[in-house]
């Protein structure tokens, strides 16, 4: 270190003590690359921590992560009979802390639990906490290829390292495990959905098992993606027709194979008859008998299928009742391992949508939800968007009780600190803590990742989670305001082409089809007069949605054609109304920059500049998405934009 720079340390120290500053980088505010996620506990190696029993690779975790940072009194670790192999509990008795679990994986959890306690400043008196998981399933889905790239990923590239495995395993692999353990994250499928076949081939198989090996330790799970037309391709078969014998012998031995190598394998996730992915449906079967086939394969196993929903054609159908009117008529029809994935919204991860009424229609076959992580409809790895109220809100609908797991698109990659964008790494641990926790409020855990990722003092944490309990709604604002949506760039999702034309293309994806602005209105009439999807959803969600006039506003353009002129609740017209959204979205993005300088004496340079940079990009796309939307928008309406139009900043 230099004299200069030790002078600055020194000097820094100095004032951060005398102000009272709470950071974990006080008195090192050197640059941060952000590599360390939320766990940066300082490493102390002098706790004295106890266990006696018989040893696994998770309890040793367990012992060293303790060893290193927890910075109070004796703590013991005891695996004792009865409840869940995840749960735990942590209790102070005459000899200090005490964890127990059932399982390994509990002391586990346990064991980070009491560190994010410490780390967090909770009250640590009398403690005596008792958790367990919500969900069984808590998955990351990796939408990785085998060439490296990241489908909708905005943060470099892959983790897995294809071509160096299985003779390298880099060590980002235990440390990717390392975070997701510490949030309570149990599986990973490691490949994109849009599968390779190959991810199948016996070489292949070998560098999952590596990756395996590697995640197991931290009680995570390996699943893959898989190719429903495998059995063709890499088995040289000459159908994939799943009531073909030789098919399900083949689905069989492969499965066989794959738990050789990976005895807790957790199973297959499947896209289907999906973009153009091959499915049952072309053999005339249904996603039941497709899926089925598989969970014969694994169930001998334990294994699970998790079938995705997300289905749609270029139908005459209103694309936002497509799944429904396919996995519908199927309930009852799947075998008791598979779980059927579906989006959080009928459509595509929209900044905004109700939640996919297949979650209340489907009664007799477990589900899971799938969420994004990696922001490809908001803003990329660019904007800050917390989005931990947008899952919140899905729950106020569908009660976490009625769901076997949750399934997170990933955010991550090879960037140095992971998700692109500092800020995405809280989402990453909002996910983790929701899925173990969805009564959590969004709050409490922005305030959390806030106090171990950056710094506790309330004037740094109170401005900062106030920031990013807003910035959702604020991408909502700037981007697709009352319920528009998929207005985006053709292809790649970033910016606004409400406008967008492609000679040919489907009309299901084009914007025009979603917003189908007019003379007289903008928005798409689901309502019982127009595609009726509304009558997807339970009586009173049918009749509230159905009625313009009590529709939420939120939802008012998803559910409805509203006439321009419509009166809004605020006493403005829809016209108006939607002027002020757009505006009040580009000034809170500006606001989010103040309230960011502000924070700059608790941030070290390089995260605080990073993150500066990253706002500047998201206010300066904020006032291209409003510009664009109103002034195409304004040729339908005819009438002035009340917020008028600005120049980038
Ligand atoms: O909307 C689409 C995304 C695709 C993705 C697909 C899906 C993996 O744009 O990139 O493919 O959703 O969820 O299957």
């Amino acid at each position: 270190m230099n004299r200069m720079k030790c002078l600055y340390l020194i000097a820094f120290a100095i004032c951060a003590s005398v102000l009272g500053f709470n950071c974990a980088v006080a008195g090192e505010l050197a640059d941060e690359d952000g590599s360390r996620l939320w766990l940066r506990g300082d490493k102390y190696n002098g706790a004295e921590v106890l266990f006696r029993g018989s040893m696994t690779p998770s309890i040793e975790i367990a012992l060293s992560e303790l060893r290193g940072g927890w910075r109070g009194g004796p703590v013991r670790l005891e695996l004792k009979k009865g409840g869940g192999k995840e749960s735990f509990r942590i209790f102070s008795d005459k000899n200090g802390i005490k964890i127990t679990s059932a399982g390994d994986a509990g002391l586990l959890y346990g064991a980070y639990h009491l560190l994010r306690m410490q780390n967090t400043g909770a009250d640590m008196s009398n403690i005596d906490v008792s958790e367990m998981p919500a969900f069984d399933l808590r998955i990351l889905n990796h939408w990785d290829n085998p060439d490296g790239s990241i489908e909708r990923g905005y943060a470099g590239h892959s983790l897995w390292r294809w071509d160096e495995l299985p003779g390298v395993v880099a060590p980002r692999y235990r440390e990717y495990a390392r975070a997701n353990a510490s949030v309570g994250i149990n599986g990973a499928v490691l490949n994109n959905v849009n599968a390779s076949p190959t991810i199948l081939t016996k070489d292949n198989l070998v560098k999952v098992k590596a990756i395996a090996d590697e995640l197991r330790p931290y009680g995570v799970k390996t699943y893959i993606s898989v190719n429903f037309a495998s059995p063709m391709v890499v088995g040289c078969l000459p159908t994939a027709d799943p009531l073909d014998k030789g098919v399900g012998r083949w689905w069989k031995d492969k499965v066989d194979e794959i738990y050789g190598l990976i005895p807790d394998f957790g199973g297959f996730l499947v896209k289907a008859n999906s973009e153009g992915q091959p499915g049952p449906c072309d053999y005339g079967r249904t996603h039941a008998e497709g899926a089925n086939m598989l969970a014969a394969a694994l169930a001998r196993h334990g294994g699970i299928v998790m079938w995705r929903a997300f289905v749609y054609s270029a139908s005459d159908s209103d694309r936002a009742k497509q799944a429904s009117l396919e996995f519908q008529p199927l309930d009852g029809e799947f075998a008791p391992n598979v779980i059927v994935q579906i989006k959080n919204g009928p459509i595509d991860f929209q900044p905004r949508e109700p939640y996919s009424p297949l979650f209340t229609s489907l009664e007799h076959t477990p589900t899971m939800v799938e969420m994004q992580l990696t922001q490809e409809y908001l803003g990329f790895s660019n904007h800050l968007a917390y989005l931990a109220p947008l899952w919140k809100e899905f729950f106020d609908f569908v009660p976490p009780s009625s769901l076997k797991g949750i399934a997170g698109v990933a955010n991550t990659g090879d960037d140095v600190n992971w998700c692109g964008h500092h800020f995405g790494q809280s989402n990453w641990y909002a996910f983790g803590r929701m899925a173990w926790d969805p009564g959590l409020t969004s709050g409490e855990v922005a305030e959390e990742w806030l106090k171990q990722t950056f710094c506790s003092d309330s004037a740094f944490v109170t401005p900062v989670k106030g920031m990013m309990l807003d910035s959702r709604e604020a991408v909502v604002d700037y981007m697709m305001p009352l319920g528009l949506h998929h207005i985006f760039a053709w292809g790649h999702h970033y910016g606004p082409e409400p406008w967008c034309e492609v000679p040919g293309a489907r009309h299901d994806w084009l914007p025009s089809y979603y917003h189908r602005a007019d003379k007289q209105g903008i928005g798409f009439d689901r309502s019982v007069t127009g595609s009726n999807a509304v009558s997807q959803y339970p009586d009173s969600l049918c009749r509230l949605y159905g009625d313009v006039s009590t529709c939420p506003e939120e939802y008012l353009l998803w559910f409805h054609h509203v006439p321009w002129g419509h009166k809004m609740r605020s006493g403005r017209t829809l016209w108006d109304e939607l002027c002020h959204r757009y505006d009040h979205g580009v000034s809170e993005a500006r606001r989010f920059q103040c309230v960011w300088d502000m924070a700059e004496p608790y941030v070290d340079s390089r995260r605080f500049r990073d993150v500066q940079s990253k706002l500047r990009i998201q206010s300066r796309d904020a006032v291209w998405w409003k510009d664009a939307c109103l002034q195409y928008f304004a040729t339908f309406s005819g009438m002035p934009i009340s917020y008028g139009i600005e120049r980038p900043v």
